[in-house]
């Protein structure tokens, strides 16, 4: 059965750029709840260990070193059908591939830099929301 939350960042590049309100605003005006948020600066260790599947990936490097150069808004959501609602709603990892009106769509500059983060499974949704947030704080 499908689970009920999923797990998000706004990346350096969304919060740089000033979207955060507008995303955020396009997140819940899809339906999704939010149940869990802050401001938060990842280290090197923790952005490494994040995305420890793609350690062997030509682009590790570059994603940690983008991960890591400012601050990420990091949230749990929670809507029926979340992972895949989610992902729909945030469109291909590259915006060239992005359906017309997904978030990567509007506020993705590249593959690389792609504004927004959502979990690919339940799984890595309750891993990836336990990364980031102690239970108590998870409303
Ligand atoms: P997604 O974020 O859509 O789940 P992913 O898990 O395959 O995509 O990759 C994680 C992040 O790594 C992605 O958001 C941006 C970066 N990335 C993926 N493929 C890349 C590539 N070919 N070149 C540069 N960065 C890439
Ligand atoms: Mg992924």
């Amino acid at each position: 059965m499908a689970g009920n939350k999923t797990f998000t960042m706004l990346k350096p590049d969304a919060v740089e750029k000033g979207h955060i309100g507008a995303i955020l605003d396009q997140i819940t005006a899809s339906g999704f709840r939010i149940v869990a948020m802050k401001m938060t600066q990842m280290s090197k260790m923790e952005a490494e260990q994040f995305y420890a599947i793609h350690k062997e990936r030509p682009f590790f490097g570059e994603l940690v070193e983008y991960m890591t150069r400012g601050p990420i808004v990091a949230a749990i959501l929670e809507k029926d059908n979340a992972v895949e609602d989610f992902r729909a709603l945030i469109g291909a990892t590259n915006p060239e591939e992005a359906a017309e009106g997904t978030i990567r769509k509007k506020y993705a500059a590249s593959i690389g830099e792609n504004a927004i983060h959502g979990s690919d499974s339940d799984e890595n949704a309750a891993i990836e929301g336990s990364f980031h947030f102690a239970q108590k704080n998870v409303f």
